[in-house]
């Protein structure tokens, strides 16, 4: 797998400098989270030039900003705007040949979910959700995904699991919506976190690296060893991108993290 980082975890700089400084430490690739108000033209095109200039790909690309997490608003004028935005982060992936992610919704959980994990969407809510799925891989193309990312049960109300997103794109039948193995919220949410990347195979697109309290890859405790060689049975040669905190000087924290999981890579 290729090593990633977002751009906002990075010292403040041009997208172009911060993603020299991840060649430097051996990193391959840089996801950017952007806000919709603040992006232009101009930006795309430090995006297409990234590769040639830097060596770094940008492997994800997601318009942020309040519609976001919107998918399945019921208030149809505030879904609608989150399906646009969602498929303004399409074209710009379709551009970069990179992935954008989608969940059920992004929103803190209001009444907290306390024992009742795994809630199922109800089949009208489905239909709805398949919908957009379908309208996502309608304007996706070859080279770009939109990737449905389990995401733990605080932050969203269905779609928890790797395994009720892969049950959308199934019925979808997609091509180009797929999924996203985000290894903080699995390690909230999956009985078995190397047992569901196996049980997913290659619809995984594109993996977010955190460790189990969301601090950097071995500083939580995830069994790493048996989650990477899972990614290596399956034949995952894609972006893996820290999302997580990283705490101390923070080359010295990347070349670690590099040296990780490629210590951990060799063993497998
Ligand atoms: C949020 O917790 C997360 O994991 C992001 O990837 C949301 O898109
Ligand atoms: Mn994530």
């Amino acid at each position: 797998m290729k090593l990633a980082c977002t751009e906002s975890i990075l010292p403040a700089g041009s997208l172009t400098q911060k993603a020299e400084f991840l060649h430097k430490v051996g990193f391959e690739g840089m996801s950017v989270f952007a806000e919709p108000e603040n992006w232009n033209d101009k930006l795309t095109q430090e995006l297409l030039d990234l590769d040639k200039n830097t060596g770094v790909h940008c492997c994800e690309f997601v318009f942020m900003g309040p519609d976001y997490g919107h998918l399945m608003d019921k208030d149809e004028k505030k879904q609608r705007a989150a399906i646009d935005l969602y498929k303004e982060s399409i074209a710009i992936c379709n551009e970069l040949g990179a992935i954008c992610e989608m969940e059920y919704q992004y929103c803190p959980q209001d009444p907290l979910p306390l024992f009742d994990p795994y809630l199922k969407m109800p089949e009208d809510e489905q239909k709805i959700f398949i919908d957009i799925i379908k309208e996502f891989d309608s304007v996706a193309k070859d080279g770009a995904y939109m990737l449905i990312e389990g995401c733990n049960r605080y932050e969203t109300k269905y779609l928890n699991c790797l395994a009720d997103c892969k049950d959308m794109v199934v019925k979808a039948g997609a091509k180009h919506v797929a999924l996203l193995a985000d290894f903080f919220h699995m390690s909230i949410e999956e009985i078995d976190l190397a047992q569901s990347v196996l049980d997913c195979g290659e619809l995984i697109k594109h993996v977010h690296l955190g460790d189990s309290n969301r601090l950097a890859p071995g500083k939580g405790h995830t069994d790493w060893k048996s989650c990477v060689a899972a990614l290596k049975k399956i034949g995952y040669d894609r972006y893996a991108n820290l999302e997580c905190n990283l705490s101390g000087d923070l080359e010295t924290e990347l070349r670690r993290i590099k040296k990780f999981y490629s210590d951990i890579e060799a063993e497998c």
